[in-house]
C-alpha cells in the first residue's frame, strides 16, 4: 500500500527543480555570452503588453521597471514549479511536461529576440530542462526511499503512475529529503549567480568602443536652433542642488525598451539608408569619415511627469540626416514625393518616425556617434543613434541605430503609435524646481529657488515663479547656449516663516506661456505647472 504524501515536500520539490533549470539556463548564456533566457522572455511581455501597462510601469518603478519585470519572472517560475511538483506526486508526466514546455517557451523567446543568439537560447533550454527534471526526479526518489537513488529492492511495485509514498524512512527520510532539497537550491544559486557574472564580463562591444576615437568636427553646427551657439559650453549657474548645465553622461536618464542592452560590435555593423532614390550602406568607419558638426541638444521623454527627471542635455556629435539623404539622390532641403516619414529602425527592431521635413528644415537632425565628447555610452545607443531637436524620444531617437528609410506618413506606423501614442511629437515646453526640494525644511531669509525650463528648437524667454498666490516674478535665466538647449533659471526669494508653495512657469521664444492645465503624459506629453510645498522656520 502507497499513502500519498503531503503534497509541501512535492511542492518544495517542485520549487527547487524550478531553481536548478533557472540557474542552469543562467550558466549556459552566461557561457555562452548570450543575454538570459528570462531576460528574452521579459523582452517578449514588454512586447505583448499594451504601451500603457509598459508606460505605467516604468511611472511607477522609474528605472527599476526592468529589475521588476525580471524578478517577477522568476518569482512566478518557481511558483509554477511548486505547483508542478505538487501536481506530479500523482500523474509524474506533469514533471517533464511542465518543464519541456518552459523551456519551450525560453527557446522560442531567445530566438524571438533580436539580441540574442537563438543557438545559445535553445542549448542553454535543453540543459534547463533536463537539469530540471532530473532534479524533480531525484528529489522524488529521496521522498520515496531516502536516497537519491531508489534501491530496487525497496521500490514498491506498481505501474507508472503510481503515486510517491511519503518519505520513507520516517524523520530520517524527511532530513535526507531536506539536505537534498538544499543541495540543489544551493547549486542553483551558485549556477544563477556565476551564470550571472559571467554574463556581466566586458564584451567585445566594450573594447571596441574604447577603441573609437572620434573624428574632429568639421561642419558648423546648423544655422537654425543652435545660432551663435559656442562650441564650448558656458558655465552654468552655480546654485547648489541646482542641475548641471550639460548632464554628464552617467547621470543622463535611460528610456528604452531592452531588458538587455544591445551590444554592436562595430566591425560588422552596417547603417543602412532606404527609400532614398540610391539606396546604400554604410559602415562604422565610413559614417566616422563622413563631415560631421556638434551641437548641443536637451533631449525629453514624452513620459516625462511634470517636475520629472527624464530630460538632460548633452552636446552630440554626428552626421547631419541632410548629409545622409543628399547621399542617397535627395535633392538639398527636399522633401521627395511620398517620402514624407523618416523611420529609425534598431538592431532590436524598435522604431521610429518623424515627418522628413524636421531632418531638412535646417535643425539639428543626425546620426550621432558622439555624446560629450566621448563614444556613445552603450547604454545610450552605440555606436550610432538618431537626435533630432524639438521632438520627444520616442518619435526621433533610435539608439542602436540600424536603418533609416525614408517612406509615407500613412505607410509605417513606429513602435509607441498603435502603443496609443501621438504620431507626432514635438517637445512641449516645461520647467522644473530643483530646489528647494519637496517638503523641504528651509531657513527664514534669502533663498535661492533654483531649475530649468526648455523648448527646444523655440528656446526660453521667460522663467516665472509664484510664491502662493503672490504675484508672478520674473527669475535670473542662466546663459544661453542656442534654443535647443535648456535655460537654468533662478529667483532670490526672501522667504517668511510659514508653509508655502512654490510655483514656476516658462514661456518659450514664440511667446506662448506653458498652460495651468494638467493633462497627463500619454498621448503626447504632460502639461501643467510644476510646484513645490516648502516649509520656512
Ligand atoms: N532602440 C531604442 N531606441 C530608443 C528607445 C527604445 O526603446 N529603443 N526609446 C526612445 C525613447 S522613448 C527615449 S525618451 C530616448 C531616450 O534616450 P536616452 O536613453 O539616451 O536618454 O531613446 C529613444 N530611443
Ligand atoms: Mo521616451
Amino acid at each position: 500500500m502507497t499513502t500519498p504524501p503531503p503534497r509541501w515536500p512535492a511542492r518544495l520539490a517542485g520549487l527547487v527543480a524550478a531553481a536548478v533549470a533557472l540557474g542552469v539556463a543562467e550558466i549556459a548564456t552566461g557561457v555562452a555570452g548570450a543575454p538570459s533566457l528570462v531576460a528574452s522572455v521579459g523582452e517578449e511581455v514588454v512586447d505583448r503588453l499594451s504601451g500603457g501597462v509598459v508606460k505605467a510601469a516604468i511611472e511607477t518603478f522609474g528605472t527599476n521597471d526592468k529589475a521588476v519585470l525580471l524578478t517577477t519572472i522568476v518569482v512566478v517560475c518557481l511558483a509554477l514549479g511548486g505547483l508542478v511538483g505538487g501536481a506530479a506526486v500523482r500523474r509524474r508526466w506533469i514533471g517533464p511536461a511542465a518543464f519541456g514546455a518552459a523551456a519551450l517557451v525560453g527557446a522560442a523567446a531567445g530566438i524571438a529576440d533580436p539580441s540574442a543568439s537563438g543557438g545559445a537560447a535553445v542549448v542553454a533550454a535543453v540543459l534547463a530542462f533536463l537539469a530540471g527534471w532530473s532534479t524533480l526526479a531525484l528529489l522524488f526518489g529521496v521522498l520515496t526511499s531516502g536516497g537519491p537513488l531508489p534501491v530496487a529492492t525497496r521500490r514498491p511495485v506498481g505501474g507508472p503512475t503510481r503515486a510517491i509514498e511519503a518519505p520513507g524512512a520516517g524523520t530520517a527520510g524527511r532530513r535526507a529529503f531536506l539536505a537534498w532539497s538544499g543541495a540543489a537550491a544551493g547549486f542553483a544559486g551558485v549556477a544563477a549567480l556565476g551564470g550571472r557574472s559571467l554574463s556581466g564580463r566586458p564584451s567585445t562591444t566594450d573594447a571596441a568602443r574604447s577603441a573609437v576615437s572620434l573624428p574632429p568636427v568639421s561642419l558648423p553646427p546648423p544655422a537654425a536652433g543652435a545660432a551663435g551657439a559656442p562650441t564650448t559650453a558656458p558655465a552654468g549657474l552655480d546654485v547648489d542642488g541646482l542641475s548641471p548645465f550639460v548632464t554628464p553622461n552617467d547621470r543622463f536618464y535611460r528610456i528604452d525598451t531592452a531588458l538587455v542592452v544591445p551590444r554592436v560590435d562595430p566591425a560588422s555593423w552596417r547603417l543602412d539608408v532606404k527609400g532614398v532614390p540610391r539606396p546604400y550602406s554604410l559602415t562604422f568607419d565610413e559614417l566616422l569619415a563622413l563631415p560631421m558638426i556638434e551641437a548641443p541638444v536637451t533631449i525629453a521623454c514624452v513620459s516625462n511627469e511634470v517636475g520629472g527627471d527624464l530630460v538632460g542635455t548633452a552636446r552630440w556629435q554626428g552626421v547631419p540626416l541632410t548629409t545622409l539623404l543628399e547621399r542617397g539622390g535627395v535633392a538639398p532641403g527636399a522633401v521627395p514625393d511620398g517620402a514624407d516619414q523618416l523611420v529609425g529602425r534598431s538592431v532590436d527592431g524598435f522604431t521610429v518616425g518623424f515627418p522628413t521635413e524636421a531632418a531638412v528644415d535646417g535643425r539639428v537632425a543626425m546620426v550621432a556617434v558622439g555624446m560629450n565628447g566621448e563614444p556613445l555610452p552603450v547604454n545610450h545607443g552605440f555606436p550610432a543613434r538618431l537626435i533630432v531637436a524639438g521632438l520627444y524620444g520616442y518619435v526621433s531617437a533610435t539608439k542602436w541605430l540600424r536603418t533609416i528609410e525614408l517612406t509615407g506618413w500613412d505607410d509605417f506606423d513606429a513602435y509607441w503609435i498603435p502603443r496609443g501614442w501621438s504620431k507626432e511629437g514635438p517637445v512641449r515646453t516645461q520647467s522644473r524646481i530643483d530646489v528647494p526640494r519637496q517638503g523641504a525644511d528651509v531657513r527664514a531669509g534669502t533663498v535661492a529657488v533654483a531649475g530649468v525650463a526648455w523648448a527646444p528648437t523655440r528656446g526660453i524667454a521667460k522663467v516665472e515663479v509664484q510664491v502662493d498666490d503672490g504675484p508672478w516674478q520674473e527669475a535670473r535665466l542662466g546663459p544661453g547656449w542656442g534654443d535647443d538647449v535648456w535655460r537654468q533659471w533662478v529667483l532670490e526669494w526672501d522667504a517668511a516663516p510659514g508653509d508655502h508653495v512654490l510655483r514656476v512657469r516658462a514661456t518659450d521664444a514664440t511667446g506662448q506661456t506653458q498652460p495651468e492645465q494638467r493633462r497627463p503624459v500619454a498621448p503626447d506629453g504632460a502639461t501643467g505647472w510644476h510646484s513645490r510645498r516648502v516649509r520656512v522656520a
